[in-house]
């Protein structure tokens, strides 16, 4: 134990908060790790550039070409991640031993290798269909399409991904979430906003009536307010699928990038917490607009995780990152946005909250805004070292040295 950790304990015991129950939570809460940033989002198949109104911009050198290099580098970046962790695949990241497979006949063995890497590695894996970067998706549309024929790839596709999800949830015994983003939408004005989300609505129906155990596979739906080239109009929007969840008992999926610019996520959380037993979130952030940049510890960032702890809902609320940066190294990225997530729960974790809100209820605003300023001093830092250290992990910038050394000894060596 570190005299700098010494004090900080003892100045968090002031306020009556354990840090050492604080660390052993914190290592317990699992974050999703998105695949996705190791390479751009681009996959294993040759279905073309990347689509449905999402972009990564940049050509940082020695992005992972297959699936031994992305998951090489899923090492490297878990090597500096202190604690829990699943790994969020995408459908677009089966692996196939010969001929690939349409994606509306996955089966399970295309992800037996990812299933192999999980297990050594005691990490959960979660799922998502791909619904864009396509031909069948070439137009923008695809569970809401009015051609039955697109329609019925699509939703073979999301079946196929539940039943893999399913898979990977018995196989590793920890619960899988499958979800379902669409990119569905139009640039301008739609002469009907009805009838898209009519079918979307046939179309969830329809996916979802396969009923699997809920310790293995669980599901979630993400709305999105608009996307590039479908600036006015989501087919999913939130309250679509917030409705949809609810009545399907399902789950609602937040994604932090998906909102007005100045609607927040973290005000929603208490209030769908009241009304679902569990909600999903993807952390990432918006510059603008739904720009999916790196992680930062920002405000918003403290204020989602102030939330998921203030409400005690460490357990009901499914954290999953979701970026993708191309201009930096992309490994750095993984660890810099991860390691911010899990700051920012640190952080939450050590507000005293029951004196907090006695004032509130009190009246007592001064004393609240008081507080909220004088804990962005206290001694978080030397908490967050003493946990690395417990983790056997560098706390500081250090961890950016053996990046280095990766990219030279790796990363250069991609064409
Ligand atoms: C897109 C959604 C979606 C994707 C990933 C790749 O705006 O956020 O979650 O980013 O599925
Ligand atoms: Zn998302």
């Amino acid at each position: 134990m570190s005299e700098r950790y010494f004090y900080a304990k003892a100045a968090y015991a002031a306020l009556g908060i354990d840090t050492e129950k604080v660390i052993e939570q914190l290592k317990g809460v699992k974050i999703s790790l998105h695949c996705w940033q190791g390479d751009d989002v681009s996959g294993f198949e040759d279905c073309g550039a990347l689509s449905g109104g999402i972009q990564a911009t940049g050509n940082y050198p020695g992005k992972a070409r297959s699936a031994e290099e992305l998951m090489a580098d899923l090492d490297k970046a878990l090597s500096l991640m202190p604690g829990a962790h699943k790994i969020n695949l995408h459908a677009s990241y089966a692996i196939f031993d010969g001929e690939p497979v349409s994606r509306d006949k996955l089966e399970p063995e295309h992800f037996a290798k990812w299933v192999e890497f999980a297990k050594e590695r005691g990490l959960g894996l979660d799922i998502n269909p791909t619904l864009f970067s396509h031909p069948m998706a070439a137009d923008g549309l695809t569970l809401s399409h009015p051609d039955e024929k697109i329609r019925r790839f699509w939703i073979d596709h999301c079946k196929a991904m539940r039943k893999i999800g399913a898979y990977f949830g018995k196989e590793l015994g920890i619960t899988c979430v499958n979800n379902i983003w669409i990119p569905d939408g139009y640039k301008d004005t739609p002469a009907d906003r009805l009838g898209p989300r009519q079918r979307l609505k046939a179309s969830l129906d329809e996916i979802l009536s396969e009923k699997y155990d809920p310790s293995y596979l669980v599901d979630t739906v993400e709305s999105k307010v608009f996307g590039i080239g479908v600036e006015s109009y989501t087919v999913g929007s939130h309250e679509f699928y917030m409705n949809y969840a609810a009545k399907n008992n399902i789950i609602c999926l937040l994604d932090n990038g998906h909102y007005h610019p100045t609607e927040v996520v973290s005000d929603k959380i208490p209030s769908m917490l009241l009304f679902s037993d569990k909600i999903a979130l993807h952390v990432t952030r918006g510059v603008r607009w739904d720009s999916d940049h790196v992680v930062t510890f920002d405000d918003e960032l403290k204020e989602i995780a102030k939330e998921i702890v203030r409400c005690d809902a460490l357990d009901r609320v499914l954290i999953a990152l979701d970026y993708f940066d191309a201009s930096i190294n992309r490994i750095a990225a993984w660890i810099i946005g991860e390691r911010n997530m899990r700051k920012a729960l640190l952080y939450a974790m050590l507000q005293p909250y029951a004196q907090l809100k006695a004032m509130q209820d009190e009246g007592d605003f001064t004393g609240i805004l008081t507080m909220s300023e004088e804990l962005k001093f206290y001694p978080f830092a030397d908490i967050w070292e003493e946990y690395c250290e417990r983790c056997g992990m560098p706390a500081r910038e250090s961890w950016l040295e053996e990046i280095r050394q990766y990219e030279k000894d790796v990363l250069s060596k991609r064409a």
